[in-house]
């Protein structure tokens, strides 16, 4: 299958995360892409990584003064202190409910809040330069698609669905998904169907469209009361104005078994075929993964052959992008999986 990298992911490559108060190593680190590229190569998929410029959309999914703080958060984090250079960035005060959230501050330790919904998405001096060649592979993934009729796959880290319009998250700065759907919208689609299969809620990828009936997302994840993203995800957020009926959460108990995780992906394929969408958008985390080390589903690798079947199964001209995965050396093999129950059938 045609699958986009990204080659120099390498250069977002933060130390650690913090867990309850620790320096832990970053489940969202290098070595996640260089085995999806090797499983990649080892199973003959076609491999592109020269992407266009997908400035015209991202400024449609986030905003302006979001993404002029990731392009310049790494020059003004050496701004306050040349030292930072062997420093993380991370936030430390966000303007959570009651406070003034409507107000950009100067400060840039503030401003790292004003843009982050939490501290575990560390950033680097090479982390602009890599999500930019990622929301370019989801731009270029979605003309391909137009253009040639090809299905892609895009091997992309870091992940993005847990990315706002207006603040990064969970290892996420840039919404991928939300750019691919963006530019179908803008090539032609009438409408897009996102199927969010990641462990964890995609309330980015939610909140972005939100309020539109165009664009049907559709989420299978842990139920935020025990997982993150924790503030997001529970069966009751349908959509907004006229875009109630077009979000769809199917939230599931932390530890459940597979039976239980393909009935809801079986109700959101039919939610899909229902709405008559002209193309899919897959954000395909595999967290779901048995020894995943931060989730808790227990999909096994032969699962993923059949989700790529079942992907396919909906019949619409789809791109798969990669969100989470952290079970780094079966990480690999699970992509390859999807990819060839996804081409298996019919
Ligand atoms: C895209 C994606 O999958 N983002 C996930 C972000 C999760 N962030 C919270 C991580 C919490 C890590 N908990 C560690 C448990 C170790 N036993
Ligand atoms: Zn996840």
């Amino acid at each position: 299958m045609l699958s986009f990298f990204t080659l120099q992911h390498q250069l977002h490559n933060p130390e650690f995360e913090i867990f309850r108060g620790d320096k832990v190593p970053c489940f969202e680190n290098p070595t996640r892409g260089d085995f999806v590229y090797e499983a990649l190569t080892k199973a003959g998929h076609e491999i592109t990584s020269e992407f266009s410029d997908s400035s015209e959309v991202l400024v449609k999914v986030h905003t302006k003064n979001y993404l002029n703080f990731l392009q310049t958060a790494w020059d003004q984090w050496l701004a306050l202190n040349p030292e930072n250079i062997n420093r993380q960035v991370f936030p430390s005060v966000w303007p959570v409910s009651g406070l003034r959230a409507d107000i950009e501050p100067e400060n840039f330790g503030a401003k790292l809040g004003f843009y982050s919904m939490d501290n575990g998405t560390p950033m680097v001096s090479g982390t602009w330069e890599v999500v930019k060649a990622g929301a370019d592979a989801a731009f270029t993934a979605a003309n391909v698609l137009m253009d040639e009729k090809k299905d892609v796959f895009c091997a992309l880290r870091p992940p993005g669905h847990h990315a706002h319009a207006n603040f990064m998250g969970g290892y996420c700065f840039l919404n991928n998904a939300a750019v691919a759907a963006q530019t179908l919208r803008d090539r032609g689609c009438k409408s897009v169907a996102i199927l969010d299969v990641d462990y964890h809620h995609g309330n980015g990828t939610q909140s972005i469209f939100y309020r539109r009936k165009d664009v049907l997302v559709l989420n299978i994840h842990a139920d935020p009361s025990t997982d993150y993203p924790f503030f997001l995800g529970n069966a009751d957020e349908i959509g907004e104005g006229s875009g109630e009926g077009f979000n769809i959460n199917y939230p599931l108990p932390s530890g459940c078994s597979a039976k239980i995780w393909f009935d809801a992906l079986a109700s959101a394929s039919e939610k899909i075929k229902q709405f008559d969408a002209d193309a899919l958008v897959v954000s395909l985390g595999l967290d779901t993964y048995i020894d995943d080390p931060i989730s808790s589903f227990n999909l096994t690798s032969d699962d993923y052959i059949k989700l790529g079947e079942k992907i396919k199964g909906i019949g619409l001209p789809t791109i798969m992008i990669l969100e989470g995965g952290y079970a780094t050396e079966e990480l690999g093999g699970n992509v390859t999986n999807v990819l060839q129950g996804f081409e298996s059938e019919g």
